[in-house]
């Protein structure tokens, strides 16, 4: 079987997609509805956050079913790159995973470990809800090794000194950029030469060694830039982001400003 997230990457079009950090199918459906008439299909992917959002592990399956059911693919941040994290999103129905902080090739390789069912890895079996998220009659135990995708973060300075190596590991299918993070982790300005010079180095590694590059971006001009750069997916802004900007937008026009 396939995901929508999957199709779209082996297609050359961007895959855009948002952050969720509020539970709750309500709110990631109608985001997802807001877009039924966009030309190109919509969204075709929502990094679920359960590593800073308001979102926990009762809310995955929920949640991916919502996702699923609107045709995109539920990616699930977990907290950190933990076996028992990672099997409990892919168990609820992700379509794929994403973990914080990859500094190495080792980390990359445990993350895809603990992604896959043996004899590859060593994810322990127990999918009896996994595949709701996915069409009817999915034969998920065949199909998910492949199908899934395993997504690591780019966010400090060891992660993009190791970037190439880890670009390299096997059964690894994105490097994530976390911008904010990799401002703070590595004391240089967001923004700055030096930020966007570790983004390039990046995306530069990933395209070399077959991989797809993702980024986070605060809106949808940066995540225009982003895709012309030829990052393969971009997220363009939060939930809560355009919450903020909307609300205070038609206050403003409210009350006559
Ligand atoms: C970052 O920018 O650090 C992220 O991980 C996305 O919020």
């Amino acid at each position: 079987f396939s995901t929508t997230i999957r199709k779209t990457l082996e297609s050359p079009s961007t895959a855009y997609g948002f952050w969720l950090t509020l539970p709750g199918a309500g709110v990631v459906k109608t985001i997802l509805r807001s877009t039924v008439s966009s030309p190109d299909g919509g969204f075709s992917w929502v990094l679920v956050d359960a590593e800073h959002g308001l979102i926990s592990d009762k809310d995955y399956y929920e949640l991916n079913n919502a996702i699923g059911s609107e045709g995109a693919s539920p990616i699930i941040r977990v907290p950190w790159a933990e076996e028992w994290m990672i099997k409990r999103a892919l168990d609820s129905g992700a379509h794929g995973i994403m973990t914080p902080m990859c500094h190495t090739a080792e980390d990359a390789a445990r993350v895809v470990k603990w992604c896959k069912y043996p004899p590859i890895g060593s994810r322990g079996y127990g999918p009896m809800f996994a595949a709701h998220s996915l069409a009817r009659g999915t034969n998920y135990d065949e199909g998910a090794d492949k199908a899934l995708m395993v997504v690591v973060q780019i966010e400090s300075r060891a992660g993009v000194e190791n970037v190439e190596e880890i670009a390299k590991v096997d059964g690894l299918d994105v490097l994530f950029i976390g911008p904010f993070d990799l401002a703070k982790q590595t004391g240089v300005v967001r923004g700055g030469e030096e930020h966007e010079a570790m983004i390039q180095r990046t995306l530069k590694a990933a395209k070399a060694a077959g991989k797809k590059a993702a980024i986070f971006c605060t809106d949808g001009l940066d995540a225009q830039k982003r895709a012309q750069q030829g990052f393969d997916m971009v997220s363009i802004i939060t939930d809560v982001g355009v919450l903020a900007q909307a609300m205070a937008q038609q206050l403003d026009v409210a009350k006559g400003r």
